[in-house]
């Protein structure tokens, strides 16, 4: 048995096994330590002093982590001030996106210059008392923080018709997972004394766009959090500082960013342009309108296009899980294109409406292997084959993909999005 081993156990030996494998008596790891080796010299960090403390008041990722950054994908919009950058889910551990990776849609631009001091947020229409708050009057009210993904509609749309996005960045990126704080948005209902006969809220933004969006008062009433903290910060400009309706588990797009007008009355009346934009037409000729949980989902994040393998043996496989319906109970992972299946492990915390994060041990024979997941909710919901959804939704569809995703692992480590029914 080699001494000082940091393999030990031979995780990392290519072709031992990790999993029923046992190790060969006398052969040592690759990555045994040798007598003379480098990693026994004093290293320059150790010879001079570091960055002072007050170098960076606001600290930044290493220089060496400049790779880590949100993307765009140039052919989707002409123009930047509509458009949606990325999460780079293949770099990101356990369940929280970080803020500066939380991808961005915006359809007017991000305004970057709301002052808190001077911003408002208006509740009125179908109301006793019509209420104008500023930030400190609303950082007054009792707060809540949980933990919840949001996940744009469009998210996987350009791969209904074929796998045509070679990354998890772009095939499943329109999504983040952020710690909100804020107060109920029910809080404020109550003080505004919303009438009985209100059915529908009009929230409106305070962009270029002045982005409107109708939310049924069932919604508003039961989990919608007022926001102005992401991550225990202050929310970024780009996510709607200073502050944005937290819709848990709905379509992101719900989730009016610089939000300065909340309106109460009886029908979606003021946003029918916006309905009709998000209404698909169906196979048996219904539409699909207010289609607003994001289904239950699931995504290998490693391996995947932008994470390859690094020859035979153990790799662990591990991804993200949600159900905008709740918690996640069960992810499945299969290595054969969905022919077999074995339960993955859920870390903790798995929580309602958040990112669970899953993991699976796989020894890699090194042949051509397809890898999907599978989620179920602990609602009975589970995450459709592409040939289900297309056969539930049609060749129109593009909001709310949730199918299986399969990444194909070619002989040579590379990895393909490929389609597979
Ligand atoms: N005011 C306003 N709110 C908005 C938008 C917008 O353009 N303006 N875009 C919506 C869409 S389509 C999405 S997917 C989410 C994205 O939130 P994020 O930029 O914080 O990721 O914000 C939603 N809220
Ligand atoms: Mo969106």
């Amino acid at each position: 048995m080699p001494r000082n081993s940091l393999g030990r156990g031979g995780f990392l030996r290519a072709g031992t096994g990790l999993v029923g494998g046992a190790l060969l008596a006398g052969s040592a790891p690759a990555n045994a330590l040798a007598e003379d080796a480098a990693p026994l010299a004093i290293p320059e960090s150790n010879k001079v002093l570091g960055a002072g403390v007050n170098d960076t008041p606001y600290g930044m990722p290493s220089k060496y982590e400049r790779d880590v950054v949100r993307r765009t994908v140039p052919f989707l919009t002409a123009e930047d001030k509509s458009s949606v950058s990325f999460t780079p889910l293949q770099d990101l551990d356990g369940i929280i996106t970080p803020n500066g990776l939380c991808f961005v849609r915006d359809h007017g631009g991000s305004p970057m210059d709301i002052d808190p001091l001077t911003h408002r947020l208006v509740i009125h229409g179908l109301v006793d008392t019509p209420m104008e708050y500023t930030m400190n009057d609303l950082i007054r009210f009792p707060t809540e923080s949980h933990v919840y993904f949001m996940e744009c509609g469009a998210n996987g749309g350009m791969d209904y018709k074929g796998a045509q996005m070679q990354g998890v960045q772009f095939t499943h990126g329109m999504i983040h997972c952020c710690e909100w704080t804020g107060v109920k948005l029910s809080v404020l209902m109550a003080e505004a004394g919303v009438k009985p006969s209100a059915k529908w809220m009009l929230a409106e933004g305070a962009d270029a766009a002045a982005m409107t969006r109708s939310v049924p008062i069932e919604k508003a009433l039961d989990d919608a959090l007022i926001a102005w903290s992401q991550n225990g910060e202050r929310l970024r400009p780009e996510n709607g500082y200073p502050v944005r309706l937290v819709l848990p588990g709905w379509q992101a797009n719900l989730n009016v960013k610089w939000l300065r007008r909340l309106k109460f009355g009886t029908d979606p009346w003021e946003t029918r342009e916006e309905t009709s934009k998000y209404t698909e037409l169906l196979p048996d000729g219904k539409s699909r309108q207010f289609d607003w949980v994001m289904g239950t989902k699931s995504v290998i994040t490693a391996p995947c296009p932008e994470k390859p393998m690094v020859g035979k043996g153990f790799r662990e496989v591990t991804g993200l899980a949600w159900s905008g319906y709740g918690s996640v109970t069960r992810v499945d992972v299969s290595f054969d294109g969905g022919v077999n299946w074995q339960r993955a492990t859920l870390q903790e915390p798995v929580l309602t409406k958040a990112l669970t994060r899953f993991r699976i041990p796989w020894q890699w024979n090194g042949e051509t292997a397809l890898l999907q997941s599978r989620a179920v909710d602990d609602k009975g919901h589970v995450q459709p084959t592409h040939e289900q959804l297309l056969a539930a939704r049609g060749g129109n569809a593009i909001y709310n993909k949730n199918s299986i995703q399969t990444w194909r692992v070619n002989p040579n480590g590379t990895v393909d999005s490929v389609q597979v029914s």
